[in-house]
């Protein structure tokens, strides 16, 4: 009998075809730095028998792990198969009518790749499109039964596992990160008693009252139609056009202005639930509830110009610090609180809580924590899992409900039916990632990509023929609407309004800038300069300036300076007399006002080295680092082994080139005559030193390293004259990294900054 090979000559093994190297296997844990210096489980350097890239999940305390792995494929030892499970014998070269013959249509096998190939992409998110998810796990801090019968909060210690996907809005999907924009922070709690999805913003307000005007608000911040320009961008005519029309944004605008639409990563930034919500208990019994998530991490923004540059160098910037954070044990970790008021507490307050653009101060209503949520495993494939969730604002269970809220109303349609036309009809709920734990059984029947297979002849209720199954579960198990009240005549008749105090949009927007430190009130007003200059219309900045006016004096009259104009006459105000706030001064929105836990875990840190640096100091440095569960990375002029000057072995794992320092939390200089002479024979050094100068981060100079610091021009002190406490200048590198360290945990040395800045 011939082989196959004998029977094709030209039709050759995969090896041979493309030389030796096809049929080399890869080299387990063969990785450029040492795995001793990565965090455990890195992907800086993947090891080839990891978790993520072979075919076993990493271990993680979720529940979800089970019901995900009847859909986990292993391919390790198998052969390749079309979708109908046959063998292929040849994945290189298609059937055909003689060697340089025409392509036969009978090739199955071709067309089976071809087609699916065709089909592979789905629609994008029209907002959110952008977006990264994890897995985690809710663990409740106390049983809340006197608020809520919800799953859970029912008892101290209940876990219940969640998947989380933070997002951009604007941007497309291979859009940048670090855009100027909103983050979304959907939470996906696949609970005993079905699926809760808490869709919420890093801002607990929105820039609009009512879901009617929804879609105008988002084709204007999109691309312009025209010419598709600018991308995950704010900054352009038409985005300032609708908002500068829609005082209701005001409020919103401090925000999105603020660092908080920059954040440095999603484990360092806030959540909400936005809108207000109802937790019921099992009598029946109602409260408002509003909904924050709050990082451990503590809130941590970049600057304006990091941002930028960021964008240009790592666009996956989030997305790799919450893969990076996961796989190296620094799990992202939030406290949910929530804010508990009565209707007729609401009823007093000078705002409306049904009004998206308001939030409930915290000095008014105090945040009471109760759980914490921990994101510990990545997701195995970002189609299947981050793309194909479905997230939807309906999705409530027994012990919440909704309020009238009239733009949750609109997003309780809204989202499902979006998912119809992106996930390819009415089953996206039996996509694995959104089934829930909860088993379903109900008599909906079919539709495209029915995975279900129903038995029985019974799809209706009542029934007798299936002895009534499934049954109604009645009110102390099923979902039963609060009854809410409708207060008068006025309420009751169909009407296209809003309530008097919608009608109020600058109070609270007057309280978040008063509330922000000096340095946060500097950026907003830059953010406002920055947007607007981008502006092409004269007149929509003079209406944007007019608006600011009502809201901040201080700030408009900074934005017109910095837009080389007039201080335009205020905005008429629909509301001349309104309530007296309840709050003026609220220090809970300041970034500074959750600093963390002081951990610097997950953090970037680059040491520059190069031949000749002392290497001794810069050893001990990283493992110091190391052993907080930082990232130390040592950068050079080119990647590979550096000779220091005392013998100790480096491997340089980043080049000054490959990884720019605005990518680093902070930095290190090196000690050694000839190593800090090379570091400045190479002009990149200077762009590290300043971009984390300018970027406020924490420098650390050892010994000769200091004279780098000099040659950039950096200050060895504040503008103040007062000393600056993240520029340290140590020798002796053990006093170097404690310093450092604590340096560190305070994150930014806003007091270096100038406008414009100096270095
Ligand atoms: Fe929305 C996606 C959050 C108002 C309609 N929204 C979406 C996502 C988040 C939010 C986090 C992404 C979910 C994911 O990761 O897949 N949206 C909000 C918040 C809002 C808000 C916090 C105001 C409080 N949204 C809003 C309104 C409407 C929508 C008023 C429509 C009436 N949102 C959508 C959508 C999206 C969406 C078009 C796009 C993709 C999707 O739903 O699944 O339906």
């Amino acid at each position: 009998t011939q082989s196959l090979a004998e029977a094709f000559p030209f039709n050759a093994t995969k090896a041979g075809e493309h030389g030796m190297a096809a049929g080399m296997k890869p080299q387990p844990g063969a990785t450029a730095v040492p795995r001793s210096r990565l965090p455990t489980g890195s992907t800086l350097s993947e090891a080839q028998t990891s978790p993520k890239v072979g075919t076993t999940a990493a271990a993680g305390r979720n529940a979800t792990i089970g019901a995900l792995e009847r859909v986990r494929v292993d391919s390790t030892g198998q052969v390749l198969t079309t979708n109908q499970g046959v063998a292929i014998a040849d994945n290189q070269n298609s059937l055909k009518a003689g060697v340089r013959g025409p392509v036969l249509l009978e090739d199955f096998i071709l067309r089976d790749k071809l087609t699916h190939f065709d089909h592979e992409r789905i629609p994008e998110r029209i907002v959110h499109a952008r977006g990264s998810a994890a897995h985690g796990y809710f663990e409740c801090y106390e049983a809340l039964t006197e608020l809520t019968r919800a799953a859970p909060f029912q008892e101290a210690g209940k876990v219940t596992p969640v998947f989380v996907r933070f997002s951009t809005v604007a941007g497309e999907r291979g859009s940048k990160d670090t855009a100027r924009d909103v983050r979304g922070f959907a939470v996906k709690f696949y609970t005993d008693e079905g699926n809760w999805d808490l869709v919420g913003n890093n801002i607990p307000v929105f820039f609009i009252q009512d879901a009617m005007k929804f879609p105008d608000l988002v084709h204007a911040v999109k691309p312009e139609p025209h010419h598709a320009m600018p991308q995950a961008a704010s900054a352009h005519d038409t985005f300032w056009d609708f908002v500068s029309l829609m005082p209701e944004s005001t409020h919103m605008l401090m925000w999105a202005m603020s660092d908080r639409a920059i954040p440095r990563s999603y484990a360092t930034m806030q959540g909400f639930g936005v809108h207000t919500y109802r937790m019921v208990n099992a009598e029946g019994d109602s409260v408002f509830v509003k909904f924050h998530w709050s990082p451990k991490a503590g809130t941590h923004s970049l600057t304006w110009d990091e941002a930028v540059k960021i964008s240009g160098a790592d666009p996956d910037y989030h997305r790799r610090d919450l893969w990076e954070r996961i796989e190296g044990g620094a799990y992202p970790e939030y406290e949910l609180a929530i804010q508990v008021f009565t209707e007729e507490q609401a009823n007093g307050f000078s705002f409306d809580v049904l009004d998206a653009t308001k939030i409930v101060p915290e000095e008014l209503v105090p945040l009471r924590p109760i759980g914490r949520m921990v994101l510990n495993r990545n997701p195995d494939n970002f189609f299947a899992e981050t793309e194909q969730v479905a997230y939807c604002t309906a999705n409530i269970i027994p012990g919440l409900d909704f309020s009238n809220d009239p733009l949750l109303a609109g997003r309780i349609h809204s989202y499902v039916d979006t998912q119809i036309s992106r996930l390819g009809g009415p089953n996206f709920h039996e996509i694995p990632i959104n089934s829930p734990i909860a088993q379903v059984h109900n008599n909906q029947r079919d539709g495209m990509h029915r995975q279900a297979i129903h038995r029985g002849r019974v799809a209706y209720e009542p029934n007798s023929l299936a002895g009534g199954c499934p049954f109604q579960a009645g009110a102390t198990q099923g979902f039963v609407s609060v009854a809410a009240r409708l207060q008068g005549k006025e309420e009751q008749a169909k009407v296209r309004a809003k309530p008097e105090l919608f009608a109020e949009h600058y109070q609270q927007a007057t309280l978040f800038y008063e509330s922000q430190s000096p340095a946060e009130q500097a950026h907003i007003a830059a953010a406002f300069r920055f947007e607007l200059s981008k502006v092409t219309v004269p007149a929509i900045r003079q209406r944007m300036v007019a608006s600011l006016r009502n809201a901040s004096e201080d700030l408009a009259a900074k934005v017109a300076q910095g837009l080389n104009m007039p201080l335009p006459e205020p905005m008429p105000r629909a509301v001349t007399d309104p309530p007296k706030p309840e709050v003026t001064q609220s220090p809970a929105l300041s970034l500074l006002a959750r600093p963390g836990d002081g951990s610097i875990a997950g953090r970037k840190v680059a040491i520059l080295v190069a031949d000749g640096v002392a290497g001794a100091g810069v050893t001990a440095i990283h493992e110091a680092l190391f052993a907080r569960g930082a990232v130390p990375r040592f950068a050079a002029p080119r990647i590979g082994p550096v000779q220091t000057s005392d013998g100790v072995a480096i491997e340089a794992d980043v080049s000054l080139e490959n990884e720019p320092g605005f990518l680093f939390d902070a930095l290190v200089l090196p000690d050694g005559e000839a190593g800090v002479d090379a570091l400045a024979a190479d002009a990149h050094t200077f762009e590290f030193i300043r971009d984390q100068y300018r970027h406020c981060k924490p420098l650390l100079a050892l010994g000769a390293g200091a004279a780098l610091l000099e040659k950039a021009g950096v200050p060895s002190s504040l503008p103040s004259g007062e000393p600056d406490l993240g520029l340290i200048l140590e020798a002796d590198a053990d006093a170097g990294a404690k310093k450092f360290i604590h340096a560190m945990a305070h994150h930014r040395y806003f007091e270096r900054e100038t406008d414009p800045p100096l270095v």
